[in-house]
């Protein structure tokens, strides 16, 4: 697989904190390089103990590899390393020592929700590309309020939570702000989001995703679905509003041209292959 990119991004995001450059040939752990030099980083919001972050590593002796209480401490790519007590990254150097913004040592779990439809024109018939001759999906986007760029509503996996629910959790949280709604609205959507997440999800996605975050010892993994509303008239009726991480929300037609956080554009490549539509 190529070396990963945005997990070495210069800027550490939410910081001024700079990454120690690493080029694409050293990338790998097995290269030697004694000049390897990282910064370490952990943020603030990190460091001050929330619920949802691990304790400091000389302070506890987590089960890595394996599920450590209610938090799964495996990848999903093989089993990862450890050195000097720290898990290594499983895609290589980042330039960046710590948890900079993860919370946990090791995989963070997350998923991601891809919920599309067809474009559509006045008279309801399928629009199709004029390059490609395809038809053109739309999903539903969110713009991330922490670096402004458009992404999956996608989240992390709660302790214990079952991955399809949180798939429809993060999905209600930023894309319909059900954490803001009436909890008979709530009551509404929700029944209209669990027929849709049942019937039609299509795993696209299982392992490491290249976020902007990661560092030599923390990173994100995730599980991308898709949710297909073929005839439209499922959640294609139920009104957007950005809520919780995200600022704002729309549907997006599926093109390979629309940049994307993190690795998100390729999860969107493999569904366009799956439904036979424009990419
Ligand atoms: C990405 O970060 C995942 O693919 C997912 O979309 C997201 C989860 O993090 P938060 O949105 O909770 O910050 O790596
Ligand atoms: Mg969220
Ligand atoms: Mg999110």
């Amino acid at each position: 697989a190529a070396p990963h990119v945005k997990s070495r991004c210069v800027q550490y995001p939410g910081s001024k904190i700079q990454r120690f450059l690493v080029p694409d040939d050293k990338v790998d752990w097995s290269q030697n390089w004694p000049q390897y030099n990282p910064v370490s980083y952990t943020h603030p919001s990190v460091v001050n103990k929330p619920a949802w972050a691990d304790p400091d590593i000389d302070s506890f002796s987590p089960k890595f590899n394996a599920v450590d209480g209610a938090v799964d401490r495996t990848s999903f790519d093989d089993s990862y390393k450890i050195e000097e007590g720290k898990p290594l990254n499983p895609h290589g150097r980042t330039g960046v020592t710590g948890r900079g913004l993860l919370g946990r040592w090791g995989p963070n779990h997350a998923a991601d929700p891809i919920v599309t439809r067809w474009k559509l024109d006045a008279k309801g018939e399928k629009i199709f590309h004029s390059v490609s001759k395809l038809p053109i999906l739309q999903f539903v986007s969110i713009k991330r309020k922490d670096c402004g760029e458009w992404a999956i509503p996608g989240g992390m996996v709660d302790p214990g939570e079952q991955v399809s629910l949180t798939l429809q959790r993060e999905f209600s949280e930023e894309a319909l702000n059900t954490l803001a709604i009436s909890p008979s609205e709530r009551a509404k959507i929700s029944e209209r989001i669990t027929e849709l997440f049942k019937s039609t999800g299509f795993q696209v996605y299982k392992g490491y995703v290249d976020d902007p975050r990661n560092t030599d010892n923390a990173w994100m993994e995730t599980i991308a679905v898709n949710f297909h509303d073929d005839s439209g008239n499922s959640v294609s009726e139920l009104t957007l509003q950005a809520g919780d991480d995200a600022g704002q929300v729309q549907w997006v037609d599926v093109d390979s041209s629309f940049l994307l956080y993190a690795n998100h554009s390729h999860f969107l490549e493999l569904v366009s292959k799956e439904r036979k539509a424009h990419w």
